[in-house]
């Protein structure tokens, strides 16, 4: 079939993080996570799992990198567990914690495959969160560049990519207006304090990291989709642009050097969100830090939102949205099959933001298909994904999109936080009663692609 490659020295990866497959977690000194506590509360996860086993990863890392060097995989993205590293969340360090990532490290280097570090992928210590009240309060902004100190410090002679926060608008907004993730409140003025303390934190920690790492890149990775209108109407569009400032913007903006959108706060306190002075827990110079240079973004992508506006007579000009969800194809999820938005993202970031340096740090696919009496997983589903999706990142490219490589969600199946175990996004079957990993179809594909640099483009060549 045709190929359409990518540059030279572009980087294919996959990515994974912590509580979703280290399992492990009372072993060697770490603490409870607000994750280990969320999981085990009942109500809180569809299936009733937790991250305890996972999949054994803490265990099982060197079979872990063989999977991956067998793929051929240039490098992986994990993160590190805060609750290993400081269990008390700050102060006194865990040798322990620190030395099983130093060992995954050293072994993936030994692989050929460079580690990228996600410093929070979401399991703050629940200590912070009894004591201060976790992001709700400045101090763990603080806390966090204590806990990016000592890793940097300890790995930092070998991972030079770094990544601060996982997907922020999460952190913030799942965790704190939804209550779907930890540590599960439903308070949107929670969440818009707690989005401030994250992104302070990426700007103070940025330093540090470059201090503490000779020749670190240092990024953050936002997950965002494209916002579209429903239908023409006016009020239609104008939900569009709310979701878009609540979703993308206001944490593009601040990074970017732009401060909070003004729509948004206007917004915010329309709606009684934010008192009339606005985002009180931004402080003189917080814009200045947060919008400290980095060196790349990293782009999360799955799907597009199509919104509708549902004002209410008696609310003419608040802005209200709502999700429609189109006819086209969904993954397992619920998450529409939208290829072409990843495309557009990349090339607004580029022109809109002047982004510099991009990676799509996470993209996949929830599908089920389980191994077939051959023991073969034939996720045809997946691998037409991942392919109509780097053939959008292609295209980016050609329109001058300055990516450099792009990790596919995930290298195994693994917990996918209140969905437990019931959404399979790996590339890599875990079957989770005897640990077993197999490579599923699109796993097999990925790695031609990786050889070749290069994706075809499902078309018959021409006869
Ligand atoms: O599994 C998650 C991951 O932890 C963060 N990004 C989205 C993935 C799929 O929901």
């Amino acid at each position: 079939m045709p190929a359409l490659s990518f540059p030279d020295k572009f980087v294919w990866g996959s990515a994974t993080s912590a509580y979703q497959i280290e399992g492990a977690t009372s072993e060697d000194g770490r603490s409870e996570s607000i994750w280990d506590r969320f999981a085990k509360t009942p109500g809180k996860i569809v299936d009733g799992t937790n991250g305890d086993v996972a999949c054994e990863h803490y265990h099982r890392w060197r079979d872990d990198i063989a999977l991956m060097k067998d793929l051929g995989l240039m490098a992986y993205r994990f993160s590190i567990a805060w609750p290993r590293i400081l269990p008390n969340g700050r102060g006194a360090v865990n040798e322990k914690g620190l030395d099983f990532y130093s060992r995954l490290v050293d072994g993936l280097l030994e692989a050929g495959i460079e580690p990228y570090a996600t410093l929070f992928h979401w399991d703050l210590p629940q200590v912070l969160q009894d004591q201060v009240g976790g992001w709700q309060h400045r101090s763990t902004a603080d806390a966090f560049v204590e806990f990016a100190d000592v890793v940097s410090r300890r790995l930092g002679d070998r991972v030079k990519k770094w990544i601060t926060h996982n997907e922020p608008w999460c952190t913030a907004f799942l965790s704190y207006e939804k209550g779907i993730q930890a540590p599960g409140f439903k308070d949107f003025r929670k969440a818009l304090a707690v989005s401030h303390h994250v992104l302070l934190s990426h700007g103070l920690a940025v330093p540090v990291l470059r201090k503490n790492v000779p020749g670190a890149e240092v990024g953050i990775t936002l997950n965002m989709n494209i916002a579209v209108p429903a239908s023409p109407s006016a009020a239609d569009h104008d939900a569009a642009r709310h979701y878009d400032g609540y979703f993308s913007r206001w944490f593009l903006d601040p990074l970017y050097g732009r401060h909070y959108p003004a729509d948004m706060i206007a917004d915010y306190i329309a709606l009684g969100h934010l008192p009339p002075e606005g985002l009180t827990e931004c402080k003189p110079g917080d814009l200045e830090i947060i919008a400290t240079q980095c060196d790349f973004l990293g782009l999360n992508y799955y799907s597009r939102a199509v919104l509708r506006s549902t004002k209410v007579p008696e609310e003419q000009n608040l802005p209200r949205t709502v999700h429609v969800q189109p006819a086209s194809e969904q993954t397992e999820m619920g998450w529409e099959v939208y290829p072409d938005g990843l495309r557009q993202l990349l090339i607004r970031l580029t022109y809109e933001y002047g982004v510099q340096k991009l990676y799509v740090t996470e993209n996949g696919a929830a599908y089920s298909e389980a191994p077939d009496k051959n023991g073969r997983v034939p996720d045809q589903r997946r691998l037409q994904f991942l392919r109509d999706h780097f053939i959008a990142a292609r295209r980016a490219i050609d329109a001058g999109v300055p990516l450099a490589g792009y990790f596919v969600w995930s290298l195994m199946d693994n917990y996918e936080w209140d969905r437990g175990y019931s959404q399979r996004f790996g590339i890599v079957w875990v079957d989770y009663e005897t640990q077993r990993r197999i490579p599923k179809d699109s796993a097999l594909w990925y790695k031609g692609v990786i050889a070749a640099n290069a994706v075809d483009d499902g078309n018959a060549p021409a006869t």
